[in-house]
């Protein structure tokens, strides 16, 4: 592929897009030393042609060998581990390749073309059709349509530009759940949902109380795919994913509670709550999001819905009907362990390694197996905030600011595009990055914002003169990257 420099920016001849200089400028200072960008990368031995899409910086690619949902006595893969046990006929699938193509993370979801989610903004991409997978459903067509198992589970890391803050990080992981039925096996029972109804009767009871105040089906807010569905045959899918996923709650909030019992007893008395409510996806319908209360606050843990019949069309299994779900590892192993910032799973600091195990030998079924331990803080080092304030560049719009662009057609500032810039400058130095101010010249209709940075880190004090070195670096990026005006 050839791709033309100009001052300003790239533009990519193939595609002919205009591409902003943020990425353009990325690109050539990540992969370019020398006169021309690199026409090409290679990922753990897989080959991709770059353009001026590409988005992703090696610090981002440098975290796909890590696969610590694997890595032995990790708390992601503990936890990992611990929920699959509740699946056990569940065909496993945890070592999927992250680079997908657009097509596998968004088109064969449904995700419509202007979806925000497959903005650059939002999402890594390595060219203009292969992105780091967003969320493992990435493989649900895929898996759909290899056909090999009625349930499957998917445990993988996933990428997203996103927010700098303590539950969320660049590259995080989920597991993926699905499981279906074949409408025309539905002997001995009278029709589908009776034989579903069954296999709800069959998996254990809990005394858990759960908030669930919706109707199954709603019209508006939650759809049944009436061309595809019963309303009885929702029901029913819906019975099994509910009941299934509360004993995945039930499952690790016993763990974490008996954890917890050797320490705090407050913490052990503390009733479990969770509630269900109604969410939208492209790839299900009806859908729901499953919250729980942990430490006075509801957490979001997972997404799921019955499985739109469309996916299962095009997979080539128009016979079968289910469910799938999403859940964030690191969000259930938070409350599993008490761990209280992202950044820690990925520390290599033995303090924190060493206070995690796995069961020896076999076991890995039966969650009676696992003795989980509290994680014992080790003590917090002081933070250091700093706040920068700039003008976005001027615009036509008052109302926001737009990045430099190539061709005409400037790109909106995106609050995503302050966080990289953080996370390049500074990595896991920053506990969070938060927006504190922000305002509009009356007369210029220019816009103002402020952002605190706080600098801390999770092994060491940091001296004055280091976050100030960090953050005089940050100031000057801002400026060069994203075209902004230090006040
Ligand atoms: C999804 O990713 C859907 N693919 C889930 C799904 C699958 C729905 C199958 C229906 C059927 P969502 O973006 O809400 O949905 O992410 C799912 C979970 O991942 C969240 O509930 C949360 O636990 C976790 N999560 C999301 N973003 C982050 C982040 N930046 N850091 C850590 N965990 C995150
Ligand atoms: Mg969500």
């Amino acid at each position: 592929m050839r791709v033309s420099v100009r001052s300003s920016g790239f533009v990519c001849t193939l595609c002919r897009s205009k591409q902003s200089r943020t990425v353009g400028a990325q690109w050539r200072r990540y992969y370019s030393a020398k006169e021309s960008p690199p026409k090409t990368i290679t990922i753990e031995g897989r080959t991709y042609p770059l353009d001026s899409h590409m988005n992703t910086p090696p610090a981002i690619l440098a975290n796909i060998p890590r696969r610590l949902h694997l890595q032995k006595d990790h708390p992601l893969s503990i936890t990992r581990q611990i929920i699959e046990s509740r699946f056990p006929d569940h065909k496993r699938h945890n070592a999927l390749f992250p680079v997908v193509s657009v097509h596998q993370n968004f088109d064969s979801l449904g995700f419509a073309p202007d979806h925000p989610g497959r903005a650059p903004s939002d999402t890594y991409y390595i060219n203009k059709d292969t992105v780091l997978r967003t969320h493992t459903s990435a493989h649900e067509a895929d898996t759909f349509r290899a056909n090999e198992s009625a349930g499957y589970l998917i445990s993988a890391d996933v990428y997203r530009r996103d927010a700098v803050d303590r539950s969320h990080y660049p590259v995080f992981h989920q597991m993926e759940g699905a499981q279906t039925w074949d409408r025309r096996n539905f002997s001995p029972y009278v029709s589908l949902a009776d034989a579903i109804w069954a296999d709800v009767e069959a998996l254990p009871k809990h005394d858990i109380d759960v908030e669930d105040p919706n109707p199954t089906i709603h019209p508006e807010r939650n759809p049944l795919q009436r061309a595809h569905h019963s309303p009885e045959e929702v029901e029913a899918i819906a019975a099994h994913l509910k009941r299934s996923l509360e004993l995945v709650v039930v499952e690790i909030f016993t763990h974490a509670q008996r954890a917890a019992a050797g320490t705090d007893e407050t913490a052990s008395r503390e009733p479990l709550r969770v509630r269900w409510v109604e969410a939208f996806f492209p790839f299900t319908s009806p859908s729901w999001e499953l919250e729980v209360f942990w430490q006075g606050d509801w957490l979001e843990v997972l997404g799921c819905g019955v499985t739109k019949q469309d996916i299962l069309i095009d997979a080539g299994v128009p016979e079968r009907v289910g469910w799938a779900f999403g859940l964030g590892l690191e969000r259930i192993a938070m409350l599993l362990f008490d761990i209280p910032d992202i950044r820690l799973f990925w520390s290599k600091d033995a303090r924190f390694l060493s206070q995690f195990k796995e069961p020896d030998g076999k076991g890995e079924e039966s969650g009676m197996m696992w003795d989980v331990k509290r994680f014992q803080s080790f003590s917090k080092y002081p933070a250091a905030p700093r706040d920068v304030a700039f003008w976005l560049p001027s615009t036509t719009s008052p109302a926001g600011g737009q990045l430099p662009a190539t061709s005409g057609v400037p790109r909106q500032f995106h609050e995503n595009d302050v966080m990289e810039v953080v996370r390049e400058v500074a990595g896991s130095a920053v506990e969070d990055v938060r927006l504190v101010d922000e305002f509009v010249h009356p007369k210029t209709g220019r816009k103002s914002l402020c952002y605190r940075v706080n600098y801390r880190s999770l092994e060491r004090t940091f001296t004055a003169e280091e976050v100030n070195a960090l953050h005089e670096k940050l100031r000057k990026r801002l400026t060069e990257d994203l075209g902004v005006e230090l006040r």
